[in-house]
C-alpha cells in the first residue's frame, strides 16, 4: 500500500499551510499551537522508540481530555505504535482486562490512576512502561515509571514518520460486547481522514474558522472525531474540558471559549434544559452555529425546546465505534424530527430482511453500511468478525426502516444491547454483576424508556428464599452495581418478581419483559 501516516494530516499539513502559530487546543485557560503539539508529539514518539517500543505495539491511554491525550495519540501513531484511548469511567478490574487483552506495552495515565492500578501490577502480563502525565517532580519509585514531560524533554522535535502505509493499523478503540467483554476495534491509518471527509466536511461543513467543543469525551469514537480529528483536520481549534460534563460546567465552558460547533448526547441536552428550568439562569450560546447529538435517538421535544431557548438546531445522527463516526444524519434545513436522517455522503446503506434481500420502503430490516472509515476487524475475535464484517459491509446490529423520502427510522436492536447516556451497555453484564449479590437468585435486565423517552436499564429480580422484597433493598442493589460496574450501568428501575419468563429450554425471554 501507499506510504501514509495519519499524523501528517492533522499536524504537519497545518504547519505547511502556515497554521503553526494558530491555536490547536484551548485547555484550562491557555492555548496550545499546532507547532507546539506537533513538536511534543514528535518528542513523545521519539521517547517511545527509546523505550524500545516498536510498530504495532499497543499504548493504552487512560487520560482525561487534555493536550497530553492528543500528543500521546499522534506521537504513538507517528512511530507506528497503536494508541488505545480507554474509557476513564470503568471500574479498576476492567483496566486489567484492557491492558492484558490488548497486550499493551505502555500505559499513559496520571499518578493518581496508576496508584490504584498498581495494586494488581503483577497481573498485568505485557506492561513494560508507565508514563505519568503529571509525573514531574514526583518521586517515581520504579524503573518502569516515567514522567511524561521529563521523558520527552530534549527528544527529536522533527521525528520523521515511521514506514507505515494505508493498510497499517493506526489505533484501537474498545466497545462493549453483548456478552460483557469489551472488543478491540482496529482502525487503520486512513480511517480518520475518511470520517473527516464524509461527516465533518459534508455535514458539519467544518472550516478552519470553527471552534469545536465536545462534551462527549475523546475516548469515545464520537468524541474522538468531535474534539480531535475533525477540528485538527480542518485546521480549526478544539476546546478540551477535563471535567465531568455537568450541565453547569458545559454552559460555563461554552461561555468562556465561545465554540461554534457543540457536540453532546441526548441525556446531556436533557439535563442542560432541565438545569435552565430549575435555576432560571441564562447563558450566552450565541457563538454556536450548530449543535450535534448522537449516541441514542434524540427526543423531538429536546430539539423543539433547544430551538425555543437558544434558537439553535440540533442535528441528530448515528454512528458506531466500528464505523468510527456518524453514517446516518439529519442535516441543517432538512431535519425530520424523530428520524436519524439520511445516509451521510461517502457511505452506503442497505436494509435487508432475514434472507439478506433488500427490504421494501417502510419495511423494517437489519441495517448494513459500507464506507472507507469502517474498522478492519475486531482484535482476536474470529467468530465475531465473520458476523460483523461481511465483505465491504458492516452489520450495524440496528433495525431500521427507510421511508419514501429516504429518511431512516430506528426500530430497535438485533441483540439485547442498549445505549445508556450514549454508551453501549450489555444487559448480561449487569445481570452477572447483580447475580454476584448474595440476596439475588435470578435476574433479567431490559431496556425501558424513561419519561423523556431515553433508554435506561431495568432489572427484574427474583430474590433468594427468605429475603424480603423491601424497598431499601432496591437502593442497596443500585449502589452495589455502581460499585462493581461503571456507575452509568446501574439499573434505574428495579422490580421484584416471583419468577422470570423462560423458554422450555430455560432461556430467559427478555422480549416479554421489555416495556
Ligand atoms: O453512538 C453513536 O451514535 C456514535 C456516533 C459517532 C461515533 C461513534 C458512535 C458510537
Amino acid at each position: 500500500g501507499a506510504r501514509y501516516n495519519a499524523s501528517y494530516n492533522f499536524f504537519q499539513k497545518n504547519i505547511e499551510v502556515g497554521r503553526g502559530d494558530k491555536a490547536a487546543i484551548y485547555y484550562e485557560n491557555r492555548f496550545y499551537t499546532y507547532q507546539e503539539i506537533d513538536t511534543s508529539a514528535n518528542q513523545f514518539g521519539a521517547a517511545l522508540k527509546e523505550l524500545n517500543i516498536e510498530m504495532e505495539q499497543r499504548v493504552l491511554l487512560l487520560l482525561h481530555d487534555s493536550p497530553e491525550f492528543i500528543i500521546s495519540f499522534f506521537g504513538a501513531i507517528k512511530v507506528g505504535a497503536i494508541p488505545i484511548p480507554a474509557n476513564t469511567l470503568l471500574p479498576l478490574k476492567d483496566y486489567e482486562f484492557l491492558l492484558n487483552n490488548s497486550r499493551s506495552k505502555v500505559l499513559v495515565t496520571t499518578c493518581e490512576r496508576w496508584e490504584e492500578l498498581k495494586v494488581f501490577k503483577n497481573r498485568l502480563l505485557f506492561l513494560k512502561h508507565v508514563i505519568l502525565v503529571d509525573g514531574e517532580n514526583q518521586p517515581l519509585k520504579e524503573a518502569d515509571e516515567h514522567s511524561f514531560y521529563d521523558l520527552i524533554k530534549g527528544k527529536d522535535k522533527d521525528l520523521p514518520p515511521c514506514y507505515s502505509n494505508i493498510n497499517d493499523q493506526a489505533f484501537w478503540l474498545y466497545t462493549s460486547g453483548s456478552t460483557g467483554e469489551p472488543k478491540g476495534v482496529i482502525h487503520l491509518q486512513t480511517d480518520m481522514e475518511e470520517a473527516f471527509k464524509n461527516y465533518a466536511k459534508n455535514i458539519l461543513q467544518i472550516t478552519e474558522n470553527d471552534i469545536t467543543f465536545s462534551a462527549s469525551k475523546l475516548f469515545f469514537a464520537y468524541g474522538l472525531g468531535n474534539g480531535m480529528y475533525f477540528p485538527l483536520g480542518a485546521g480549526a481549534t478544539t476546546v478540551l474540558m477535563p471535567d465531568r460534563p455537568t450541565a453547569e460546567k458545559v454552559f460555563e465552558t461554552i461561555e468562556k471559549y465561545r465554540p461554534t460547533i457543540f457536540f453532546g448526547v441526548p441525556t446531556l441536552y436533557g439535563s442542560m434544559l432541565n438545569y435552565l428550568e430549575k435555576t432560571k439562569k441564562n447563558y450566552d450560546l450565541s457563538s454556536i452555529r450548530l449543535c450535534v447529538s448522537a449516541g441514542e435517538a434524540l427526543p423531538a421535544s429536546y430539539i423543539e425546546q433547544w430551538k425555543k431557548v437558544f434558537n439553535l438546531d440540533i442535528i441528530d445522527g448515528i454512528g458506531s465505534t466500528e464505523s468510527l463516526h456518524i453514517y446516518l444524519s439529519n442535516q441543517v434545513n432538512q431535519i425530520r424530527q424523530g428520524s436519524t436522517g439520511k445516509v451521510v455522503p461517502g457511505y452506503e446503506a442497505k436494509i435487508v430482511d432475514e434472507d439478506g434481500q433488500e427490504a421494501a420502503v417502510n419495511e423494517v430490516g437489519d441495517l448494513l453500511i459500507k464506507g472507507e472509515s469502517i474498522a478492519a476487524s475486531y482484535w482476536n475475535l474470529n467468530e465475531e468478525n465473520k458476523k460483523k464484517f461481511i465483505g465491504d459491509w458492516l452489520v450495524t446490529g440496528d433495525k431500521y426502516f427507510k421511508d419514501e423520502d429516504g429518511f431512516y427510522w430506528y426500530a430497535g436492536r438485533i441483540d439485547d444491547m442498549m445505549k445508556v447516556n450514549g454508551i453501549w451497555v450489555s444487559p448480561i453484564e449487569i445481570e452477572n454483576a447483580l447475580l454476584s449479590h448474595p440476596d439475588i437468585l435470578e435476574t433479567a435486565v431490559v431496556a425501558v424508556n424513561d419519561e423523556n423517552n431515553l433508554i435506561k436499564p431495568k432489572a427484574y429480580i427474583v430474590l433468594k428464599a427468605g429475603v424480603e422484597p423491601k424497598e431499601e433493598l432496591k437502593l442497596e442493589f443500585k449502589g452495589f452495581i455502581k460499585k462493581v460496574l461503571a456507575p452509568y450501568k446501574y439499573p434505574r428501575v428495579i422490580e421484584f418478581v416471583n419468577e422470570l419468563p423462560k423458554t422450555t429450554t430455560g432461556k430467559i425471554q427478555r422480549f416479554k419483559l421489555r416495556g
